[in-house]
């Protein structure tokens, strides 16, 4: 599996002679051999220090990250022994990065109840699932969405080889709308190991499909641009690196070895343009930048470029030096991961593209949008053979590369809740901007288009606002030039590109266009516009004369509206709508649809406006029950309009629900079950009630209004209790009978109550009136009472993950525990997200006893029950809990700690929540909820004459020990028989004690 060492040697040779050649003789910065320590992995991340980032050509052949610390002047490359040995060979200063060595090879546990996505990583599909998920789309809006086969990766290439995989393009565009249509073309994860990018394409494909006709810049994108989007573009690869390797290139097996893991070609340097020009690649056949024996090479190359030249026109001549026209069309995404960039041509020189000016101007748009830092491709270090250098080069197409976030095998939460949120807008702004890609960029983004009202009868009023906005930049690398707005237009329906066009001016809300954000107004001209939905398209101008892109708003355009739309009633009731008519012109009224036997009668009809008529729905009683669509039809001298209303008829009240789950009697029932039942007749919502009593008297938990047959419950119920449940259906009839009650009991978890024994609670605190007795200190104190991010409630405590050293309490009120009431917990709800690292902690937090006053705590471990602590504090970066194990989470979602405390029985304790922090990386910290220390009595313990209840011989026996020490009445253990053991008995007056 390993690289022939013939080769490798030779790698090293001839890296050693190139770069004895090459080195300037000053060397690099202090140069430095490291021993690696002896638990470092196979492989493991290195920080290369350079003093010249020219040096860092001589890089090429090695993997390194796309990542530069300019400041501190090293950058990141992924090693091997052998790799490490040869860089410190070449003179270079190397040093073990361990936390990005953790974070390269971190695996996170993989979930039983995991079904799909790659293991340990839900959130990003693999190759099959987001095949299928495209292929559900096409079935989905099949008018939207189709699934074009590009071309084959290297193993379906091959004959007689493994299946391996067509190169599929989800092209998603409205068919309805005819073309030619500028065109989007994304590529994702070209680098198989690079998980984040095909997942931010898929949902991007899933999020376009899903808001056409919602989001109104969605519809008008899908219907006049066409967005092609290859969503697994190294499928081959891809299977080794969901199978946890770190594999890059393609799967080639000719080139290295057939059976080692680093061989392949790497796509991203195989591309036509510019092929091998510049050191920005490899020759060595198992490097991970290997650039193919010749341009081109492998067939998922062909099949992008061939997709491309099929798609985008060529714009642009062959001489380096030639621009694209400014009107060129298209663009070209391929994004990548990891280092916050975006990239722009080219990469293979640091001359500036002749677009470059405009690349750097969409360059910072998207910037703007993700927050990452945008920069010409060759920022880093120079690479020959891209696919963005080929797309512009060899077509003209404004091509750019994306490195999302912070890691290849990035976690699911910076992926969901980061990544996701930030790019989703990049990439609609590119589709949006396809048409003149050059030229549309530079122009103001029209922001909040309203139509008011929103809803709008024929020929009435309407205005219309928006913001006129020039300064949408990111000029974090670079100031881009802004203007101020010169001017801004609406377009009702036919957009503005369209020969067709009708642009109607927009005024400054200021009363002068002087600023490069404009406020913009204007009477809505709605004359002429048929009932139904229309589309206003808003664009603003600079001084430049830069025309931005349209932002859209729906308007609905109505003869009448109805009020309600849907209604329920009980026969013989009648059902009423109002239908309101505006505008200038009567309308004629007419019903269709309603329950046969019935009436359908209008108060007034025509209705001249403004005006209103009343629907009334008569004689139900003569109706069968049901659910009726009935449609009114308005006509007016120039317009038509139908609306469907919905009555639900019924003629009595609902039948009574059969339960099935969790079945009567059921035990070890999960603590967060579906209660299901079964459906009856005429019911138009159902009501469910918990409780922990027959009676009733103790509703747990409830629901109304429950439109399915299944109800579970939002929060978790407790553990080892019997709980009884019932339903009953309503409709506007009454409610329906209860169904018969069924009971069950819910699984047992540790802390729980043996039989015969209650829970008695020593404490109870949720801090919603502030946790009386709840104290904190320690360095860098930040525990607080929080809203962020509460159990229950509106309040937790929370202790910040902060950037520096700190060691942190949280400290409870104290309980004295007593004997004889085993088991003791302390439980409390925690949500964890404190720095990790593989295997271990560089932040975390521990929980902590003391029975003398907090003079001395104790760190509670053997007793933890469950969610134990995730592993050892890094001793190497200060934090003051070092080498001691602890919980980090990052993140687990909230959980209930349980805490045998058995050992402290007779003691008044208290319990510390200590959180301690290293002096860098930072996370959201520890949040602790509704906190309870629990004992178990025994009631029938205070039967203490047998007598088969609890009664006043129980409290006499007990009195006539008062002072003495007889321990089967000291219950507490206090040491002598007093008013809390005659308390206690009291307590439990009446309990019944025959079994
Ligand atoms: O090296 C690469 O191919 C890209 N980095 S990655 O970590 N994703 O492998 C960077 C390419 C930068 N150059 C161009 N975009 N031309
Ligand atoms: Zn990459």
């Amino acid at each position: 599996m390993k690289t022939p060492y013939w080769l490798r040697l030779t790698t090293l040779v001839i890296l050693v002679a190139i770069t004895i050649a090459l080195l300037p003789t000053a060397g690099y910065a202090r140069q430095t051999t490291q021993t690696l320590p002896e638990d470092t992995p196979e492989r493991f991340v290195v920080r290369v220090y350079y003093d010249d980032p020219a040096d860092l050509t001589q890089l090429s052949s090695f993997d390194l990250f796309e990542y530069n610390n300019k400041k501190e002047q090293y950058v990141l490359v992924g090693v091997d022994r052998f790799d490490h040995a040869v860089l410190q060979s070449l003179g270079w200063r190397v040093e073990l990065d361990i936390k990005e060595t953790a974070a390269f090879n971190r695996r996170p546990p993989v979930h039983p109840e995991q079904l799909s996505g790659i293991p340990g990583y839900p959130c990003y599909r693999t190759v099959e699932e987001t095949f299928a998920t495209a292929q559900s789309i096409v079935a989905a809006y099949p008018d939207l969405a189709s699934w074009i086969d590009a071309g084959d990766s290297w193993e379906k290439s091959e004959p007689g080889g493994l299946d391996g995989y067509d190169m599929m393009v989800l092209k998603l565009s409205n068919a309805n709308v005819p073309g030619p249509k500028p065109k989007l073309f994304i590529t994702t994860s070209i680098h198989a190991r690079e998980y984040t990018p095909a997942e931010l394409n898929t949902r991007f494909a899933e999020y376009l499909v899903a808001n056409y006709n919602i989001d109104p810049d969605v519809t008008w994108v899908l219907d006049y641009h066409e967005i092609h989007l290859m969503l697994q573009a190294n499928p081959d690869g891809r299977k080794h690196a969901e199978a946890a390797q770190s594999w890059r290139k393609n799967t080639n097996q000719n080139y290295c070895s057939p059976t080692s893991n680093n061989r392949g070609a790497d796509l991203n340097r195989n591309f036509e343009f510019q092929w091998g020009c510049c050191g920005g690649s490899s020759g060595s056949q198992c490097d991970l930048t290997y650039r193919g024996p010749s341009s081109a090479s492998e067939p998922e190359t062909q099949a992008i470029q061939t997709y491309m030249r099929s798609i985008f026109p060529d714009q642009r001549g062959d001489p380096l030096n030639d621009p694209a026209p400014d009107d060129a069309t298209g663009v070209y995404l391929d994004i990548h991961s990891y280092s916050e960039l975006v990239l722009w041509p080219w990469g293979f020189t640091s001359t500036v593209a002749p677009n470059g000016t405009a690349l750097q101007t969409l360059g910072r748009r998207f910037a703007y949008f993700n927050g990452y830092y945008p920069e010409q491709a060759i920022g880093l270090y120079p690479t020959d053979g891209t696919t963005d250098d080929f797309g512009y080069g060899d077509l003209g197409v404004p091509s750019y590369t994306f490195e999302l976030g912070t890691a290849f095998f990035q976690s699911c939460s910076a992926f969901e809740n980061t990544i996701l949120p930030d790019n989703l807008p990049a990439l609609l702004y590119a589709a949006r901007v396809a048409r003149t890609p050059y030229l549309t960029p530079a122009g103001p983004d029209a922001l909040n288009v309203t139509p008011s009202p929103g809803t709008i009868y024929i020929g009435e009023a309407a205005t219309l606002t928006a913001t006129i906005d020039d300064t949408r930049f990111n000029n974090g690398n670079g100031t881009e030039p802004t203007q101020n707005i010169v001017a801004a237009q609406y377009y009702v329906d036919v957009p503005p590109w369209e020969p067709s066009a009708t642009g109607y001016p927009m005024t400054a809300v200021d009363g002068s266009f002087n600023s490069t954000v404009e406020d913009v107004t204007t009477d809505l001209d709605t004359t002429g516009l048929t009932p139904g939905r229309h589309i206003i398209f808003v664009r603003g101008q600079d001084s430049a004369a830069n025309w931005g892109p349209v932002s859209a708003a729906f308007v609905e355009v109505k003869l009448f509206s109805a009020n309600p739309t849907t209604q329920a009633v009980c026969s013989p009731a009648d059902a009423s709508f109002t239908l309101n008519v505006g505008g200038s012109d009567p309308v004629t009224l007419s019903a269709s649809g309603n329950p046969a036997g019935t009436t359908a009668d209008f108060s007034v009809n025509p209705v001249s406006p403004p005006g209103s008529s009343i629907l009334t729905i008569g004689n139900t009683g003569s109706a069968a029950p049901g659910s009726y669509a009935i449609d009114v039809t308005g006509v007016s001298a120039s317009a038509t309009q139908t609306t469907t209303l919905h009555l639900d008829l019924y003629d009595g009240s609902p039948g009574v629900p059969t339960l099935i789950s969790p079945a009567d009697g059921a035990v070890n029932v999960s603590v967060t079950p579906a209660f299901t039942w079964n459906p009856v007749a005429q019911a138009a919502t159902y009501s469910i009630e918990i409780a922990t009593d027959s009676a009733f008297n103790m509703v747990v938990d409830s629901a109304s209004g429950l439109s399915n047959t299944s109800y579970t419950p939002a929060v978790a119920l407790n553990t080892g209790t019997r709980y009884f449940w019932r339903v009953w259906a309503d409709n506007t009839c009454g409610p329906g009978t209860y169904s018969p009650v069924y009971n069950f009991i819910t699984v047992a978890a540790p802390g729980d109550c043996g039989p015969g024994s209650v829970a008695s609670l020593l404490l109870s605190e949720g801090f919603e009136a502030g946790g009386t007795g709840w104290t904190s200190g320690g360095s860098g104190n930040t525990w607080a009472l929080s809203t962020a991010r509460p159990h229950t409630g509106s309040y937790a405590f929370h202790g910040d993950d902060v950037t520096s050293i700190s060691d942190q309490y949280l400290v409870s009120p104290a309980v004295s525990l007593p004997v004889g009431q085993s088991p003791l917990s302390l439980k409390f709800w925690n949500y964890q997200e404190m720095e990790d690292r593989s295997g271990g902690c560089y932040d975390g937090g521990v929980i902590e006893v003391s029975s003398d006053g907090g003079a001395t705590w104790i760190r509670l471990e053997s007793e933890l029950l469950t969610d134990l602590y995730d592993g050892p504090i890094y001793s190497g970066s200060g934090n003051p809990l070092g080498g001691q194990n602890a919980w980090c989470g990052d993140p687990q979602d909230w959980l209930n700690s349980i805490v045998d405390i058995d050992a402290f029985a007779g003691e008044t304790v208290q319990f510390r929540w200590r959180l301690a922090t290293d002096s860098s990386v930072g996370r959201e910290g520890w949040h602790v909820d509704d906190v309870v220390v629990q004992a178990c009595e025994v009631p029938c313990a205070y039967d203490v004459d047998s007598s088969g209840h609890v009664d006043i011989a129980d409290i006499q026996l007990v009195a006539g020990f008062w002072g003495s020490p007889h321990p089967i009445y000291d219950f507490n253990g206090s040491g002598t028989v007093d008013v809390d053991d005659i308390q206690a008995v009291a307590n439990w007056w009446n309990t019944i004690c025959i079994d």
